[in-house]
């Protein structure tokens, strides 16, 4: 139900400046009111990206994987009792929780970064056990996620923020069903350079956030903006000095149209309430980072990460410019540069779906 704390937020949302189509200059730079917006808010939202025939596809694709997740966390098969999509894969493809839950908050879950819980809710009469709430590693699941990883003009926003050398994070699609979405608790993405004393407002990266149904106050995702220039922020404080709520008084939702695409930077304070409202949300995450954030860092629990291993990840670039190019024949392409000498290495067939494309998150680079 929305109430003063979503109208509220909405007004503070709409009048940050920091919202419209993409839009490059003469130089083919991004327009520079944009990126102020970007590195002042932490978040942008680009209206319009995605639409026609492709916003259809995205949303068709990813009916068809919902229809084939398991039942449950621990079921194998799907309602018509089918193997699980992506059952051959290395990795599970679906997170579960209960509805209206917070499954992370007060938790060490990720390197413990959603120190506080959320208020939970509970679920309506007749409410499922669990329902899906993330589905992981969409690149693999669905060919239209893998033709909008390779969109030019977001990669081109990719190269602007990060710099020619960028490299992918992971990609996952959060999904916070009508009446049941559990919550995320409030945290920054960022695990790594937090003490570093090189840490600027860019070190984390950034993720694209791409919506098939659009958001409102109540299913959005909320962020607190200008939060990502803080370093390390003490989430339980700030909720304890708001009297214990949840409700952080600055926030404001990220507020979207289908086919939507904002970046979010990693660094910025955000989370999501469980979502009462008759609107489903579901949220195509892929990052990117700074090669030099990157390189030589460990993971959870990894090796560090090496010349090589950014390099068979960063395939999936060229794989998805390739696989885009041939749905799309008459629209411009991205020209990836740290691959721009292999594009025969990195076509878009049968051999590279099996070779390049499957268990590609194994090698995904996360900070
Ligand atoms: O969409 C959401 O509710 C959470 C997304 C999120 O926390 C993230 O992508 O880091």
């Amino acid at each position: 139900m929305t109430d003063n704390y979503h109208v509220e937020g909405e007004q503070r949302a709409l009048n940050l400046g920091n919202r419209g189509p993409i839009e490059f200059d003469a130089n083919g730079s991004l327009r520079t009111d944009i990126t102020d917006a970007y590195w002042r808010t932490g978040f942008y939202v680009f209206e319009g990206v995605v639409d026609g025939d492709e916003l259809n596809e995205l949303v068709a694709e990813f009916d068809g994987v919902l229809a084939r997740a398991p039942t449950s966390s621990t079921s194998q098969t799907d309602t018509a009792g089918r193997p699980e999509i992506g059952a051959e894969f290395e990795q599970p493809s679906f997170r579960f929780a209960k509805p209206l839950s917070d499954p992370f908050g007060g938790s060490s879950a990720l390197g413990g970064r959603y120190p506080a819980k959320m208020a939970e809710l509970a679920p309506p009469d007749g409410a499922p056990d669990e329902v899906v709430t993330s589905v992981f590693s969409f690149l693999q699941l669905m060919d239209s996620g893998l033709r909008l990883y390779g969109h030019p003009q977001l990669l081109s926003v990719a190269e602007q923020i990060n710099g020619p050398d960028f490299t992918p994070f992971t990609e996952t699609i959060w999904v916070k069903p009508a009446g049941l979405g559990p919550s995320t608790a409030w945290h920054q993405d960022g695990t790594t350079h937090w003490d570093d004393p090189k840490l600027d407002d860019g070190t984390h990266g950034f993720n694209f956030m791409m919506q098939l149904y659009g958001t409102t106050s109540t299913n959005a995702l909320w962020v607190v903006p200008g939060t990502h220039k803080l370093g390390k922020i003490d989430i339980k404080a700030r909720v304890a000095v708001n009297g214990g709520s949840d409700r952080l008084p600055d926030a404001v939702p990220m507020l979207c149209g289908p086919g939507d695409v904002a970046i979010c930077n990693r660094q910025i304070l955000h989370g999501s309430f469980a979502n009462t409202s008759p609107a489903t949300r579901a949220t195509l995450v892929f990052g990117f980072h700074r090669r030099a954030s990157v390189l030589g860092e460990r993971g959870f629990g990894t090796e560090p990460y090496d010349e090589t291993l950014i390099h068979e990840r960063s395939r999936l670039i060229a794989l998805a410019v390739e696989a885009r190019a041939q749905r799309f024949p008459d629209e411009p392409r991205y020209l990836y540069q740290p691959l721009a000498h292999e594009l025969d290495d990195n076509r878009w067939n049968d051999i590279t779906r099996e070779q390049v494309l499957k268990n590609y998150n194994l090698n995904d680079l996360r900070i």
